[in-house]
């Protein structure tokens, strides 16, 4: 059995620095991969050159590499599509101008989604606007269940695990559910207090509620702000946009959400698409939330108790997403976009890739299931 693996925007800065952690087994265990790579045609010379890097690596589970500038070659029959690729901001542009600009190239990767892909691939945005990106791909999508898509604020979410270890003087892995809530943007809110806490040494969980009782004002203010602000300042020291980071994180969310799924108890940050009103968040668009991951499917994890404080931070960001929406809905129409009202089973039918093991004996498989 082989995975098929799609990737828009291959020759990319975070394309670079995924594809071995594709090709190598870091996300898809001993399973073969075959890659697909999607670029615009003045991107294919470059991309020749990663190609011949890729098989100079002689990764064991990479059967074969395709290069396309057609998303139907890429997409078709695959498993697991990422897009990366997007129009970037350029200086002076306005959100609007880069929603629709963007608009125009995931409402053409939705349609090509619809046309060819597995009917139970698996899709993940990376590119921005990507919470709204991947609004208008799954709206175009409309045989894909919308379960089977979402946005990438994972490395936000460990962004977030980032600054709270650093503050407590704690290794990152000890911090435990913090939340991102809503849009892969400025105005998301990383949340750590709500249902956040640590792992001490002995194996308590400590919230971080209790440890940061006297550093309040920290968590509300300037953790929140330098979370948000993570990707500016990454830009500012290196001179570049996160790469590293941003394929570690889109490699940990494929890995999370299809291959080991979350710890019991533990949770993830993933923008997916909210049909059931999580959190009394408005329904139809896409917005991060706490996720549990099983069998190659995401679960909202829902009854965590938001302070005024976080309901706030939460009606901002949801703003911000539903005007993303309108935005995008002024150039591919129907009122307000075509909100997909059933979130249908990932597991109905045909060939699915679903979880088979445990986080240390790590293997993805195709499954019939008819
Ligand atoms: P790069 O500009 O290095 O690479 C983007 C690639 O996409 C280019 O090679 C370009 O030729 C290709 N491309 C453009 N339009 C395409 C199309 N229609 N079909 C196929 N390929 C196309 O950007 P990079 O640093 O790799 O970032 C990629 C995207 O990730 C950007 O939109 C960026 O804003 C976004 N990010 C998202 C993050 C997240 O957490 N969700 C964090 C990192 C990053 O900022």
């Amino acid at each position: 059995m082989v995975i098929r693996v799609a990737l828009s925007g291959a020759a990319g800065n975070i394309g670079y620095a995924l594809l071995p952690l594709l090709a190598s087994g870091y996300v898809f265990g001993s399973n073969a991969v075959e890659l697909r790579l999607l670029e615009i045609p003045q991107a294919v010379g470059s991309l020749t050159g990663t190609k011949m890097e890729l098989m100079d690596c002689s990764f064991p589970c990479l059967t074969d590499v395709i290069i396309t500038t057609d998303p139907l070659v890429a997409f078709n029959n695959a498993d697991v599509i990422i897009l990366v690729g997007g129009m970037p901001r350029r200086k002076g542009m306005a959100r609007k101008d880069l929603i629709q600009a963007n608009t125009k190239i995931f409402s053409s990767m939705g349609q090509a989604i619809e046309e060819v892909a597995s009917s139970n691939v698996k899709v993940l945005v990376v590119a921005n606007p990507a919470n709204t990106n991947c609004l208008v791909a799954l709206t175009e999508a409309t045989r894909i269940p919308t379960k089977n898509f979402c946005a990438l604020t994972y490395l936000d979410h460990q962004r977030a695990k980032g600054q709270i270890a650093t503050r407590l003087g704690v290794s990152t892995n000890s911090i435990k559910n913090v939340t991102i809530w809503g849009n892969h943007s400025e105005t998301q809110y990383p949340d750590a207090l709500s249902g956040g806490y640590c792992v001490a040494k002995d194996g308590t969980k400590v919230p971080l509620s209790e440890m940061l009782a006297n550093d309040i004002d920290w968590a509300t203010t300037d953790f929140i702000y330098d979370v948000q602000n993570r990707g500016k300042a990454v830009i500012e020291a290196r001179g570049l946009s996160s790469a590293m980071s941003a394929a570690q994180a889109t490699a940990d969310c494929l890995r999370t959400w299809l291959v080991t799924g979350t710890k019991t108890g533990e949770t993830v940050s993933m923008a997916v698409y909210n049909d059931q009103g999580y959190y009394g968040v408005k329904e139809g668009i896409v917005f991060s939330f706490p996720c549990e991951c099983r069998n190659g499917e995401w679960f909202v994890k829902e009854g965590l108790q938001l302070s005024d404080f976080s309901r706030n931070k939460l009606n901002i960001t949801e703003a911000e997403l539903v005007e993303e929406m309108a935005a995008a809905h002024e150039l591919i129409g129907t009122s307000p976009v075509k909100i997909r009202t059933v979130s249908m089973s990932t597991c109905s039918s045909g060939s699915s890739l679903a979880t088979t093991a445990t986080e240390s004996d790590m293997s993805v498989c195709l499954t019939s299931r008819m």
